[in-house]
């Protein structure tokens, strides 16, 4: 009975010490309201966003909080997880938002909600279709990054020996997305400027952007235009350029005829670089998800608990990535 009561007696104080140091008083604990941070995507089964979602859980582990995972691919369904995520009383919102135009809708509703808002690769728009400047936005430096994939074709056409005047190229565009017209234009400059005449650039205008609506719309370029026999593609994001380079393929344009170059370095990059045979898709830049995924979940979580508000305008860059290197570049980002 005495050694039980002695027991309980130290691993009371023992607890009660550990809690101490790690700062757990009971009544700290009480007096702070959990941190709940919503974090909401417009495409999942993109796998960037997975990317993303994953860096943002790795943040909440670490310091703390809860995160709370939506995916809105719709304006309804945008609002809705507001509604959701106020419910719960969650305190902030990182989103990448299904349409930039909903920008007045969405920081409205966030404000009624009490929500604090940070936005994430898509930056909003207003009724006029000018940038909101004044909600936070973490996006990619689009122009640079596109012509990072010009130079990486450029860099692919050399090593094969191809001459500009025989290269057709298609431009997978998605254009209503500021951010997706940035990267195809900062390629296209890149191309035109080595000597691509601007004529032998083709837009493939895809009306959603995922691998499908590419495949459609470069489909139609291959097939109106049988005189060229190398092409390249180029677009804003892999999922894109992987539709360009399954069109080109349905088409008998295999990897000796195809230079593909996408944007992203996720999962769908990876799987296409793992095949045993390499296909027309060899490059892409890597962007950073532990920048978007990991630094906007943290960012909001100090903004809610300490009230040091993220910048206005954060943009990062990317790292150019092939089938030889790209496993290691994602294993030393933890992926
Ligand atoms: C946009 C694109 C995504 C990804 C992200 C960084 O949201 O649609 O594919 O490239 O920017």
């Amino acid at each position: 009975m005495r050694r039980l009561f002695i027991k309980t007696a130290v691993s009371a104080s023992l607890a009660s010490g550990l809690a101490g140091l790690l700062g757990l008083t009971a009544s700290a604990a009480q007096a702070a309201p959990e941190i709940k941070i919503g974090f909401v995507i417009k495409q999942a089964d993109e796998a960037w966003f997975q990317d993303e979602w994953r860096f943002a859980e790795q943040a909440a582990k670490e310091h703390g909080f809860k995160l709370v995972k939506i995916a809105a691919p719709d304006g309804d369904r945008l609002l809705a997880a507001i509604d959701n995520l106020a419910a719960q009383r969650a305190q902030g919102l990182v989103v990448c938002v299904p349409d930039v135009k909903l920008g007045p809708a969405l920081v409205a509703r966030a404000r009624q909600a009490g929500l604090k808002l940070l936005t994430v690769d898509d930056r909003l728009v207003n009724g006029a279709g000018q940038v909101m400047a004044q909600v936070p936005y973490v996006g990619v430096s689009a122009r640079a990054i596109g012509e990072q994939v010009g130079q990486a074709l450029l860099a692919e056409i050399k090593k094969r020996g191809w001459a500009l005047k025989d290269v057709g190229a298609i431009r997978v565009t998605y254009d209503q997305l500021a951010t997706s017209k940035e990267r195809t234009d900062g390629a296209t400059a890149v191309l035109t400027q080595a000597g691509l005449p601007a004529t032998q650039i083709f837009s493939a205008p895809a009306p959603k952007a995922d691998v499908e609506n590419a495949f459609n719309a470069s489909a139609i370029v291959l097939t109106q235009k049988p005189q060229f026999k190398q092409w390249i593609a180029f677009g804003p994001n892999d999922e894109l350029v992987l539709g360009a380079v399954r069109a080109a393929e349905g088409k008998g344009l295999r990897a000796d005829k195809f230079i593909g170059a996408g944007i992203g370095g996720s999962a769908a990059a990876a799987n296409e670089f793992a095949k045993a045979e390499a296909t027309g898709f060899v490059a892409t830049v890597m962007l950073s998800p532990r920048r978007h995924g990991y630094d906007t979940a943290l960012a909001m979580y100090r903004w809610i608990k300490d009230g040091q508000a993220p910048a206005l305008l954060t943009l990062t860059s990317g790292e150019v990535a092939d089938r030889a290197n790209l496993k290691q570049v994602r294993a030393r980002l933890g992926l």
